[in-house]
């Protein structure tokens, strides 16, 4: 066979990803389940660049140069293990497999450990950037080994985002690396977007119109002002703001399709890796609270409010909120960062911070000027906490007082802003010299005798707390 890349599976992240390749010079074999896709993909943008289709895998084996490369874009779970076995059976020795679709990390390990049984190159690449994206450039997180990298990485670093000239597309480390990052970068973006979601919109009394935000910020409305929770970011007639709402839906379930939500669900899990992402984990638990419709019909109506809840300068809170909002992006970077070196440490990966940060900076959603200074900082010195990097201390001092204003206000308003304030708590926490955990280990020593250590001596001890209170080394 002649074409140079493959792709299994022609939803629209496939198609897209199929007709990048092509836009750039590439011949790409193309096959899908039900065969009309694949008809269709040829039928309307066959003219773009050459496509090999074919109605069975043999057939698509064949059509592959070797080693062939290809990239499985299905379903994540089930249909992703049926899909790649189904493919394997046709390749060879040295050919590489790639799974572009957002499978767990610890699923990706196990592929790339059971497909290199045959010689098989395994790889697990997470894919950022949406439809749009695929097709003119993503971000790009392939795992597996440099051998692999070796063969399809040109390819991937060609039809990647390019940032300043550098493709958006870098070798992540062994096995399940890229899809862990890929995991991790999900989570950065739900916390993000769960502060943008959740601003705070104080609303004008009977009136829906008001200013589009800008420059990605909540709506704010003059007016006599009442705090309401941030929803619909265009203003407009109630008619308008239904449909916006279907369409929001719609974005929301052909995202989540795209996404796959079981790896979102698992970075907010507080981790076997013992990493507390809790701004993540916050962002993730909000989107599971706002789809618990019985509890919420059942509260709404029933649990009252705050009585208050007017803001005199709504100037300041708009400021205050840019604060809020920039401060718990840092918060969940800082956290998603940490959570990638643990488990590189945790699984000998050995990622490179300041090349996943140069990766993130163009083709996905999270891009951000963060990003570069984050690059920066890893590229010099690789330090322990985003936080504490000097410069980014220094503007989350100088965002503090906006962050706990808007937090103190939406607590007093009533409007719920978990990503604020979970991101907040972590900064409170970190920053202390001594936390109250150390009344936490004496409460597990008086009601469990499970022992504590002291900030004074080395070893383990347990104290009589109901009796005599004499202290004993355990
Ligand atoms: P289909 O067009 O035949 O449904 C997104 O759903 C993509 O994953 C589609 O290309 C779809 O193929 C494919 N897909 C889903 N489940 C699959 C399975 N079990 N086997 C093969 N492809 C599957």
């Amino acid at each position: 066979g002649t074409a140079d890349i493959g792709v299994v599976g022609l939803a629209v992240m496939g198609a897209n990803l199929a007709r990048n390749l092509a836009h750039h010079g590439h011949e790409v074999a193309l096959f899908n389940r039900t065969q009309a896709r694949t008809d269709r993909l040829v039928e309307e943008h066959g003219h773009e660049g050459r496509f090999v289709p074919s109605s069975d895998l043999a057939g698509f084996a064949a059509s592959l140069s070797r080693p062939r490369k290809v990239i499985v874009m299905v379903k994540a779970g089930e249909a992703t293990d049926l899909t790649l076995e189904a493919v394997a059976e046709h390749l060879d020795e040295g050919d590489v497999l790639v799974d572009g679709g957002n499978a767990h990390y610890l699923d990706t390990q196990r592929r790339e450990r059971s497909y290199k049984r045959k010689g098989v190159h395994f790889v697990g690449a997470g894919i950022s950037g949406g439809e749009e994206g695929a097709l003119n450039g993503p971000s790009i997180m392939p795992g597996g080994s440099a051998e692999a990298y070796a063969v399809l990485g040109p390819l991937l670093e060609d039809i990647s985002a390019k940032v300043e000239g550098e493709p958006c597309c870098t070798h992540i480390g062994p096995d399940g690396a890229g899809h862990f990052v890929k995991m991790v970068h999900n989570g950065i973006e739900y916390a993000d977007m769960q502060a943008h979601r959740r601003g705070l919109r104080p609303a004008a009394h009977g009136r829906a119109a008001g200013r589009p935000h800008r420059r990605g910020l909540p709506r704010l409305e003059r007016g006599r002002p009442r705090l309401v929770p941030h929803r619909d970011h265009r203003p407009g007639a109630a008619a308008g703001r239904r449909r916006h709402r279907a369409a929001a839906g719609r974005r929301d379930r052909r995202r989540r399709r795209a996404e796959g939500h079981r790896p979102l669900d698992r970075a907010g899990s507080p981790s076997s890796l013992g990493v507390p992402v809790n701004a993540i984990a916050e962002a993730v638990f909000a989107r599971s609270t706002s789809g618990h419709t019985t509890v919420r019909e059942a509260a709404r109506g029933v649990l009252r409010g705050p009585g208050g809840g007017q803001v005199d300068d709504v100037d300041r809170l708009v400021d205050d909120v840019r604060q809020a909002l920039w401060a718990s992006k840092v918060v969940a970077y800082a956290q998603g960062l940490d959570h990638i070196r643990a488990a590189s440490d945790a699984n000998g990966w050995g990622v490179d911070v300041a090349e996943v940060a140069r990766i993130w900076r163009g083709g996905c959603i999270i891009r951000a000027r963060l990003l570069e200074r984050i690059r920066r900082a890893w590229a010099e010195h690789g330090p322990a906490t985003l936080l504490a990097v000097p410069d980014v201390a220094d503007d989350l001092a100088r965002a503090q007082d906006g962050w706990r204003r808007t937090v103190a206000t939406a607590v007093g308003t009533g409007v719920p802003v978990p990503a604020f304030a979970a991101s907040l708590a972590y900064y409170d926490t970190v920053r202390r010299d001594r936390l109250p955990a150390a009344l936490v280990q004496g409460l597990r020593d008086f009601f469990g005798a499970h022992t504590y250590e002291r900030t004074d001596r080395p070893g383990s001890f347990h104290t009589d707390w109901s009796g005599d209170r004499t202290e004993h080394p355990a």
